[in-house]
């Protein structure tokens, strides 16, 4: 194995060196000062728990240690990084702390598989003499997590971020709100500010009670539950101590059934809607001509980017099926708006890009024409997220038998190259259009954080490195070669993947997917085809 075949997502610039090796032993320690302790404090975690050593933290370094430096003057951006690793040690430098991070995920890649093990083994830590130097093609590197048709615990949540951030994505978008329910806590902002009297507190009170049910999904019925204000601060410290953006949605204004159910004035007869648990899409709809729409708009957006440390709100403007177009647009117009006075950047899926856009607004692409998106991109002066489906949708079958997964992509089934081969500039979109790439994981069939990861393994290792490594370094028969060296890894840290049938893994996936019609572990219970 060369010394690139463990680098995933590939870097920019690899230069192997022919000289001897770095092997870190009991006594090395760990450089760093400022900004660059905390980050020295995460590599030093991962490495004390597989090698056994004490790596303690130090400001100056000697031969043998491994440093990291905040430099900067740094060039390449927030997120790049240098790493040379010679026979002396290994050095690690870049302008901020997430360049840091994003390093330390090479860094980690370079050592032996066993690095990733829960307890310390025998292994000889060599790491191979190279020259890197690296920077992300996108800002912005996301995965999506459904957490509305099927509840993720805010445990599970960072479970997830702790897998995804090893190959260098940075953005979890929280799809927080849908028809079977509604996840995120909106206090009663008391009289003065609730003039309609909306009872904020059902949101949850009854909407997180909410969750999808399907027959093929095991169980077939989804977690319920919701967040806090506080446990969505607390998902959003942790994801940014490993270099993540949470963008969180409030789906509008198609998608809104459990708002509907919880408060009684969005609807036109004044009457509660029943919640519902069926997957079916593009049947409920805000009114637009009752005031009490804006009203409540407004004050879950005011709360919401309150709580939110990013630039971004998503206010979703998907499948709005039973809303006229005039409607539609006279709803969004506003919605756009009352997002924008938040002091936040709004984004949506591409049917908003229907409406005028405000500055700073980024649209998410996903299905259907793309000629709006390209439009207000070239015009408007929109960023575009990428999430054509048949690239990027994280819950489509890898196969018709399948047990997980849905299947209406045209294209389909789906497994890590159609995510791999296609590139995010296309259609009229360059580079500067595109702040970056995400993949949607919707959980209609996801019941929990094993599930998730065998639909976003490996194809969300597809999409990381389509987002972050250049085109001019991509190769797919190269890319599958280090797939299958990574299966190692995943299998160390335990994390499921798919045994893609064309990847030459190097270790089997922890729970191999048992086949539909075939019962088998308590984990995934009986998988109907
Ligand atoms: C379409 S993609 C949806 C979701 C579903 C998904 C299932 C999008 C913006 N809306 O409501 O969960 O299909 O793949």
């Amino acid at each position: 194995m060369n010394t690139t075949d463990t680098l995933i997502p590939r870097p920019s610039h690899v230069e192997p060196l022919d000289a001897p090796a770095f092997t870190l032993n009991s006594t090395a320690r760990i450089g760093a000062t400022g900004p660059a302790v905390p980050v020295a404090g995460q590599l030093a975690s991962l490495l004390r728990r597989s090698t056994g050593f004490a790596l303690p933290i130090v400001e100056d370094t000697r031969p043998g240690d491994i440093s990291l430096e905040v430099v900067e003057t740094l060039d390449g951006g927030p997120e790049a990084y240098v790493l040379s690793v010679t026979e002396e040690g290994a050095k690690l430098a870049a302008a901020t702390a997430a360049g840091l991070f994003n390093g330390v995920q090479t860094l980690r890649q370079l050592f032996p598989a066993a690095v990733e093990g829960a307890a310390p083994t025998d292994t000889t830590w060599v790491v191979p003499a190279v020259e890197i130097a690296d920077a992300p093609r996108f800002a912005y590197r996301g995965l999506m997590l459904d957490v509305a048709r099927s509840f993720f615990t805010v445990e599970e949540v960072k479970e997830q971020i702790d897998v995804m951030t090893q190959f260098k994505l940075n953005a979890l978008h929280l799809h927080l709100t849908d028809d079977q329910a509604w996840r995120i806590e909106i206090h009663d902002p008391g009289s003065a500010g609730n003039p309609s009297g909306l009872p904020y507190a059902k949101l949850t009170g009854v909407g997180g009670q909410g969750a999808v049910e399907v027959s093929t999904a095991v169980p077939p019925r989804g977690n319920s539950g919701f967040y806090t204000q506080q446990d969505f601060r607390d998902i959003q410290a942790y994801a940014a101590s490993k270099n993540v953006l949470v963008v969180p949605e409030i789906d509008l204004p198609g998608h809104v059934n459990a708002a509907l159910a919880a408060i009684p004035q969005l609807n036109p007869d004044s009457q509660v809607k029943p919640m519902s648990t069926t997957a079916e899409v593009g049947w409920s709809t805000l009114t637009a001509d009752l005031p009490a729409t804006y009203e409540f708009v407004r004050e879950v957006l005011n709360q919401l980017a309150a709580i939110t440390d990013g630039p971004y709100l998503h206010i979703g403007g998907d499948e709005a099926h039973v809303t006229g177009h005039d409607d539609y647009v006279a709803m969004v117009q506003q919605f756009v708006q009352i997002g924008a006075e938040t002091g936040k950047a709004v984004v949506g899926w591409n049917e908003f890009a229907a409406v005028d856009l405000p500055e700073g607004a980024v649209i998410q692409y996903w299905h259907g024409a793309f000629e709006p998106t390209v439009q207000q991109a070239e015009k408007g002066g929109s960023q575009v997220i990428m999430s054509p489906a048949a690239n990027t949708y994280l819950d489509q079958k890898y196969d018709p038998a399948s047990p997980i997964g849905l299947s209406w992509v045209e294209g389909g089934p789906f497994t890590w190259s159609e995510y791999y081969n296609w590139d995010p500039a296309q259609g009229g979109l360059n580079d500067q259009h595109i702040l970056g790439v995400e993949g949607p994981l919707w959980t209609e069939t996801v019941r929990n954080n094993q599930q998730a990861q065998w639909l976003l393994y490996p194809r969300a290792v597809s999409l990381a490195e389509v987002a972050w490594s250049g085109q001019e370094v991509r190769n797919a028969g190269d890319f599958r070669r280090r797939l299958g060296a990574l299966g190692e890894r995943l299998a160390q840290q335990g994390v499921v993947f798919q045994e893609a049938p064309d990847v030459e893994w190097s270790a089997a996936s922890m729970w191999p997917f048992p086949e539909a019609g075939t019962s088998s572990t308590p984990e995934y219970g009986t998988i109907e085809a």
